[in-house]
């Protein structure tokens, strides 16, 4: 049988289209955020998926912002710090690559365009190309975001042309109003698309966050949960804190006997050098 990973769990825990009109417990400053990012910790999550605020809820790349943010989580925690370069739909591809040039442990790197609810997510060939650059520049582990089933092959595109270096790992953000629906078949059919030794994680959106999770912890997938994909701890219920929803998911780990990472470990996992 397969070797099974421990479980890294990932705190999406700000994003960039969430509001604190539709959830009041959105961590939007750098210290709500180092303190959310420290309790995700602690209930187990061993990645900080990274969108930073400015003070009005405003989403933004700003240098400067995520300096001033990711200092707060290292000051307080462990956890690894994974930047976003996708920011909020609309973005120019500079604004969105100022937090790469941190060299922090890990960034995002969304592998096409596709439809966002009634927008559009662009991600053109040659962004891809230009932002795996930039990653490689500055020493940073990409994280292959995958909304729709395309997605892998222009990953994989980007790894036969030396863009990108294994380990790879991917995570499949499912349930996006526009791009690939969350269901098993569908995580099934995208797990199957990945070459030996890839690592993948999933993102259900909505009241998919937790059938998600679960399904990736029995295949021996990893999970990303948190407010920037699902405010709601169950039907009708907003979610107290992200650390709820990450707990949630460290209960369902220990049922199934799947010890969960430390992000040591996840940073052993994942090819990641500690800054
Ligand atoms: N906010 C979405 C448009 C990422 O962080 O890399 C894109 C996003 C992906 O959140
Ligand atoms: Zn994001």
């Amino acid at each position: 049988m397969a070797r099974v990973d421990k479980l890294i769990i990932t705190a999406a825990m700000v994003g960039a289209e969430v509001t604190r009109e539709t959830q009041p417990n959105l961590p939007i400053t750098p210290d709500e955020i180092a303190a959310a990012a420290l309790a995700c910790r602690e209930a187990g999550a061993s990645i900080c998926h990274l969108h930073v605020r400015f003070d009005d809820g405003t989403p933004t790349q700003d240098r400067e912002r995520f300096r001033e943010t990711i200092a707060a989580i290292e000051a307080k925690s462990d956890i690894i710090v994974q930047v976003s370069t996708g920011g909020a739909v609309g973005m120019q591809p500079e604004e969105r690559l100022q937090p790469v040039t941190l060299s922090p442990e890990m960034a995002t790197l969304t592998c096409g365009t596709v439809n966002f609810g009634d927008e559009v997510f662009w991600n053109s060939p040659d962004l891809l190309k230009q932002f795996a650059t930039e990653l490689k520049r500055y020493g940073v582990r990409p994280e292959f975001e995958i909304f729709d089933a395309g997605m892998v092959a222009n990953a994989l595109n980007l790894v036969r042309q030396g863009f990108v270096e294994p380990p790879l790992h991917f995570d499949f953000v499912l349930g996006v109003p526009g791009a690939l629906p969350a269901s098993a078949k569908n995580l099934l059919y995208l797990t199957e698309l990945l070459p030996e030794g890839a690592t993948w994680s999933v993102a259900g959106v909505g009241r998919q966050q937790l059938p998600m999770a679960a399904l990736a912890v029995t295949l021996g997938g990893h999970v990303r949960v948190g407010f920037e994909d699902n405010i709601y701890y169950r039907k009708g219920e907003l979610a107290t804190s992200n650390a709820q929803l990450v707990a949630r998911v460290a209960r369902i780990a220990a049922e199934l006997d799947r010890p969960l990472a430390t992000p040591d470990e996840a940073r052993a996992l994942l090819g990641i050098q500690k800054r």
